[in-house]
C-alpha cells in the first residue's frame, strides 16, 4: 500500500487517507495515477481494518481534471480502446463510504472525480468547474449527470456550457458539497465525519450507502423495494441485535461488523 508513485496513504484507526500526489501538474489525473487510485480504493474496501475513506489532494489543487498532454494526441478509436470510463466504473462500485477533502482547483475530472465520493467537505479557496468546454470537449466521466442531479439543470447547463468555475460558498448554497470551512480545517473535518461514521455498525453502513446510490439510477418503487430488502438484510446480523439490546440496556453498543 505504501509503494505508489502517485498517491500518499496513510491510516488512523479504521480511517485511511489517499492524497492525490502529482503536485507539479496540479494533480493532473492521468492514466497511471488513475490506475492506482482505483487499485488502492479496492484494496481499501476489501481491507477488514478500514471503515471509511478519505480522498483528497493539495490545498492547491483537489485535481485540476484529466492529464491534457495525455489526451491530447488521443485518435476517438485510441480512447474507445483504452477504455479509461472502466476503471471510473469500479470507483462507484466501491462499497465503503468516501470522503472528498476538496480545496483549490476542482476541475474537469476532478470535479468528477469529487462527486464520485458520498460526501464532500471543501476548503473556502475551492473552486470548481467543468472546463472541458474551454478545451474543445465536453464532461465524459458522469459530469453530465451528476453534476446536473447534483445542482440542477440551470447551474449545470451554466458551468458545462461556459466553463465557470464556481466558488466552495456557491457549491454549497447548490447542494454540492456538504460543508465549506476555512482551508486550515478541511481534511481534519473530512477525518473527523469518516472517524464519527467509521463508528457506526459496518454493515448497517454498507447496506445505506447502497440503498442510497440505489435511487440515482432506479424508479422510486424499484428503490423502496430494495432498501426494504437491506432493511430486513440487517436483521440477520448481530450488530443489529447488539444495537439494539444496549438501546434497551441503556449502555454503548459495542460493534463487530458481522
Ligand atoms: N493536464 C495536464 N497538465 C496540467 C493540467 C491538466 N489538466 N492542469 C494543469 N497542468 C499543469 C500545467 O501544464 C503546468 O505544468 P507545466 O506547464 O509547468 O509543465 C502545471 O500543471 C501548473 O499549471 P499552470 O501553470 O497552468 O497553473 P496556473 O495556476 O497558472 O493555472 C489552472 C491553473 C488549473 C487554471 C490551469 O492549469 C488550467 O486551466 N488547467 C487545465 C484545467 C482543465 O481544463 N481541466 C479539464 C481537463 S479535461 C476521461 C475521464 C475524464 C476526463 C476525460 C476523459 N476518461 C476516463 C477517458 C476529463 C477531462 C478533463 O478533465
Amino acid at each position: 500500500m505504501s509503494d505508489f508513485k502517485n498517491l500518499l496513504v496513510t491510516r488512523d484507526g479504521f480511517v485511511a487517507t489517499v492524497q492525490l500526489n502529482r503536485p507539479k501538474v496540479l494533480n493532473a489525473l492521468n492514466i497511471d495515477l488513475m490506475t492506482e487510485l482505483v487499485d488502492c480504493l479496492e484494496a481499501l474496501d476489501q481491507d477488514s481494518g478500514i471503515r471509511a475513506i478519505v480522498l483528497t489532494g493539495s490545498e492547491k489543487a483537489f485535481a485540476a481534471g484529466a492529464d491534457i498532454k495525455e489526451m491530447a494526441d488521443a485518435t476517438a478509436v485510441e480512447m474507445l480502446t483504452r477504455d479509461q470510463f472502466a476503471r471510473w466504473d469500479r470507483i462507484r462500485k466501491i462499497k465503503k463510504p468516501i470522503i472528498a477533502a476538496v480545496s483549490g482547483f476542482v476541475l474537469g475530472g476532478g470535479c468528477e472525480l469529487m462527486m464520485h465520493c458520498d460526501i464532500i467537505i471543501a476548503s473556502e479557496t475551492a473552486r470548481i468547474g467543468q472546463p472541458e468546454i474551454l478545451i474543445g470537449v465536453m464532461p465524459g466521466a458522469g459530469g453530465t449527470q451528476r453534476l446536473t442531479r447534483a445542482v440542477g439543470k440551470g447551474l449545470a447547463m451554466e458551468m458545462i456550457l461556459t466553463g465557470r468555475q464556481i466558488t466552495a460558498e456557491e457549491a454549497m448554497k447548490a447542494g454540492l458539497v456538504n460543508k465549506v470551512v476555512p482551508i486550515e480545517f478541511y481534511l481534519e473535518e473530512a477525518q473527523k465525519l469518516a472517524r464519527e461514521i467509521a463508528e457506526k455498525p459496518p454493515v448497517a453502513v454498507r447496506l445505506a450507502k447502497e440503498a442510497i446510490l440505489k435511487s440515482f439510477d432506479t424508479t422510486i418503487e424499484m428503490g423502496l423495494e430494495f432498501e426494504r430488502k437491506n432493511f430486513y438484510l440487517l436483521f440477520a446480523t448481530e450488530d443489529m441485535r447488539e444495537g439494539m439490546s444496549a438501546f434497551i440496556e441503556k449502555r454503548k453498543a459495542e460493534w463487530k461488523g458481522k
